[in-house]
């Protein structure tokens, strides 16, 4: 297999703001991108540029895209982007998420495409908000949960959260797949750090999500089928992140197989306690997701990397320096897909580093630190594609979030 990376300016004149990772496993081509216009004309001209772009780099690779985010500096621009979006793709639409975020450089949108292609790929699309993607004996669904407007901020944050689970368990469902077969999740939530509207004096909108999140979970066995260690307890890697407004909006993706040759390992983090492990001090219920959720199937390994922050045990470090605490993530996304931590989970010969990771997200509280997160960024993650946004995090004084998605080879 041949994991190859290409940037910006190095195989064409696209403009720097179309970044993307192409991985060859083995006939089935997965690429991702990451798009952040560059002009600041107004915001079609600023979408076209992204979608010239996408379009360029697609030239030729022989894979279509099927799930994409869009973050927004404005709300009130998705309907225009979703007018655009149909025109660009017409039926052949990826599942769509919109996050109000704002991109740090001042873009209009940004936008991450994960495309897929090869002889044994086959794409069903269920609806606007599911789609599956089947190769190599493994099957995909993709599915992006409520949009804010379905979502009535006065019924709070946990019957916000009930509604989207329930909906990306339906559209699992309608997919032929189900809940459990989750294992990536996204919830974007306005207001996350804020009170919560539905109780008086409400408790924080976090802690209500993550009280919805284990209501919901707690009659889920995650993938039963799939071969896994039983060391630690299986939940689906996560972002839990803020956004624009006081609605919630959340994706997904599951994953299924009939193999038996294929290996399922949530990952915890050496330097963290496990997020479902913290103490009632940060949330009534504990967030339930894993650090990170690595797939081997055949000769590779897909590690989906949680939303990391500056958290050592359980404690947030460096409470106002947003170097030390770029720094602080990135180390422990280092530590999370090491050989070390790997074998610490029972699977040996697997070994990823961050020049193995095909794209992250960055996600910076304050728009003035951006320049500052991202010059850590540039000099720990070189070349790795990225987007940049401002969103609030789930405690007051973490000042960044960093995902990622990784790949390499075992060996
Ligand atoms: C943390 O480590 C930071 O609630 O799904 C990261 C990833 C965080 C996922 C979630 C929250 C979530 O606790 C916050």
């Amino acid at each position: 297999m041949m994991i190859s990376k290409y940037f910006a300016g190095e195989d064409s004149p696209m403009a720097s703001c179309a970044q993307y990772c192409l991985m060859d496993l083995g006939g089935t081509r997965r690429l991702v991108m990451m798009l952040t216009p560059e002009g600041r004309g107004d915001f079609t001209s600023q979408a076209g540029e992204a979608l010239a772009a996408m379009q360029s780099i697609l030239r030729g690779k022989g894979a279509a895209p099927v799930f994409q985010t869009v973050f927004l500096r404005n709300a009130g621009d998705q309907a225009q982007c979703q007018k655009l979006l149909s025109a660009h793709y017409g039926t052949q639409i990826p599942v769509t998420s919109f996050v109000y975020q704002p991109p740090c450089t001042g873009a209009a949108l940004a936008m991450e495409v994960w495309a897929i292609g090869g002889p044994s790929v086959c794409i069903e699309r269920f609806s606007q908000g599911a789609l599956a993607v089947a190769h190599d004996g493994v099957r995909w669904v993709y599915v992006s949960g409520a949009t804010p407007e379905d979502a009535n901020p006065s019924c709070g944050a946990h019957a916000q959260t009930i509604n989207a689970l329930g909906r990306m368990q339906n559209a699992l469902v309608n997919a032929g797949s189900s809940f459990e077969n989750v294992i990536r999740t996204w919830f974007y939530i306005g207001g996350i750090t804020g009170p919560d509207k539905a109780g008086a004096p409400g408790p924080q909108r976090y802690i209500e999500l993550n009280r919805a999140r284990a209501g919901f979970y707690r009659g889920v066995r995650f993938c039963p089928n799939v071969p896994h260690p039983d060391k630690f307890e299986i939940y689906p890697s996560s972002t839990g992140i803020g956004m624009k407004g006081e609605g919630l909006a959340a994706s997904c993706l599951a994953m299924e197989t009939g193999r038996s040759d294929v290996l399922l390992m949530p990952l915890e983090n050496p330097q963290q306690t496990p997020a479902y492990e913290y103490s009632h001090v940060y949330s009534l219920k504990s967030p339930k997701f894993s650090r990170a959720m690595a797939l081997a199937l055949r000769d590779y390994v897909t590690i989906w990397i949680s939303g990391t922050a500056s958290i050592l045990n359980s404690e947030s470090l460096y409470p106002d320096d947003v170097e030390k605490q770029t720094e602080q993530t990135i180390e422990n996304i280092e530590k999370l897909i090491s050989a070390e931590n790997f074998a610490a989970h029972g699977a040996q010969g697997i070994r990823a580093g961050l020049q193995d990771i095909a794209k992250v997200r960055v996600y910076v509280k304050r728009p003035e630190d951006f320049a500052r997160c991202k010059a850590v960024c540039d000099r720990l993650l070189a070349g790795v594609p990225a987007i940049y946004t401002v969103a609030d995090v789930c405690r007051p004084e973490l000042l960044v979030e960093i995902e990622g998605a990784a790949f390499v080879n075992r060996k």
